[in-house]
């Protein structure tokens, strides 16, 4: 549909920037898409459960016995899946660190409208699929083709224009990062809000690449043009910029909030003496993570660093804390194999998008 036949236009433009308190709309979306639960941060695998999720329109409902994936466009040998045919295929397990490019968001003033994400907006699961890139080249891309798109079944509509949610990816990205077409995730089928029954999973990105409720992949001749690719998830620093797309997830680290919370105003209440403070630390496109600081007191002290147990999976992190009676706020930061530190402050983009700063954490120790 275009804007001129769209009947809600009135109501269809975004509430641009906006300080203080959140809208009743972002509330809305904030109780349909819940993040995760910090405290979960202990576990490699996020139970899934507790995964995070964004869900930009309302969840379709698929039979996954009627289900079909079709390879439409300019292939020489188009063809389709059913569910069946998908299982059957061999079949490769990976942890992978999902993070929304909206994490963050509720950190960046003044702040866009749309899913008002503190911290919470990431998980790791074990996701079960089969390789994408040997789908695709079955089909026999034409010559002349330059992307893929990759199409949901979820349809709605932003800033009055109405789209099923699409996105698109080169082959040589496709290649670099693994992408698999997933049907499960931690060992059982993908629920309904994760994209069952099939979604694509893209390491190292931001999650939007990562389309759920999968139907279609179409090779392209020009540039995918669809809204979720060109229309939103670009870094842009004035609202008339195109902006650079945005791609690999940026470094980041959060922390167990220690000690115990308050009810109603969410500070942590801490005993004195020995404590452990831990957390988890990712970076995209495969980077691994170098380093990671824990501020105490204006003091910043490095904190051990597991091992991460895939080349997309968040890393553990740990430092021990003997904590004195006071009120602290603490702060982490991690830095990457390719060099890149978290920030203090949060980056400026217009829609608030990949705000990476240091988390901060306020706790009395009693
Ligand atoms: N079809 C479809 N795919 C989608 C989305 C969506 O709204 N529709 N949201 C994307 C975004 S922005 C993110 S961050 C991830 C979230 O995946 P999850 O909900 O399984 O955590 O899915 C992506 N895939
Ligand atoms: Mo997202």
């Amino acid at each position: 549909m275009t804007d001129k036949f769209y009947p809600f236009k009135p109501h269809s433009h975004r509430v641009t920037t906006t300080d203080g308190l959140f809208s009743s709309a972002e509330v809305g979306l904030a109780n349909r898409n819940s993040g995760i639960l910090l405290e979960m941060l202990t576990e490699d695998i996020t139970p899934t459960g507790a995964h995070y999720l964004l869900n930009h329109f309302d969840v379709p409902v698929i039979d996954e016995a009627t289900h079909k994936l079709e390879f439409s466009g300019e292939f020489e040998s188009p063809y389709s899946l059913t569910m069946a045919q998908i299982r059957s295929l061999p079949s490769v397990s990976m942890p992978v660190t999902l993070e929304c490019a909206g994490n963050g968001r509720a950190g960046v003033s003044p702040r866009s409208h749309s899913m008002p994400w503190h911290y919470e907006a990431v998980g790791t699961s074990m996701w079960t699929g089969t390789p994408l890139l040997p789908l695709i080249e079955r089909a026999c891309p034409a010559q002349s083709v330059v992307e893929f798109s990759f199409t949901g079944a979820d349809f709605g509509y932003d800033k009055g224009e109405g789209h099923y949610f699409a996105r698109s990816m080169t082959l040589d990205q496709m290649q670099q990062l693994e992408v698999l077409l997933v049907h499960s995730m931690n060992g059982s089928p993908l629920l309904p809000q994760h994209g069952s029954p099939l979604r694509i999973i893209v390491p190292g990105w931001y999650g939007m690449a990562s389309v759920k409720w999968l139907v279609d992949i179409k090779a392209l001749t020009e540039p995918f043009t669809g809204f979720q690719q060109v229309r939103t998830y670009q870094y842009r620093q004035t609202v008339d910029d195109p902006g650079q797309p945005i791609q690999g997830m940026r470094v980041k680290s959060l922390m167990v909030p220690p000690g115990v919370p308050d009810w109603s105003t969410r500070c942590r209440h801490l005993q004195p003496g020995a404590t452990t403070l831990t957390g988890r630390a990712w970076s995209g496109l495969g980077a691994e993570i170098k380093k990671v600081e824990i501020e105490i007191d204006g003091l910043w002290h490095n904190a051990s660093v597991h091992h991460r147990n895939s080349k997309y999976a968040w890393t553990q992190w740990a430092f021990e804390w003997n904590a004195q009676p006071g009120e602290y706020v603490l702060r982490c930061r991690a830095t990457d194999s390719l060099g890149n530190t978290q920030p203090l402050e949060p980056p400026w983009d217009v829609a608030g998008f990949a705000n990476n700063a240091a988390q901060t954490v306020h706790v009395y120790v009693d």
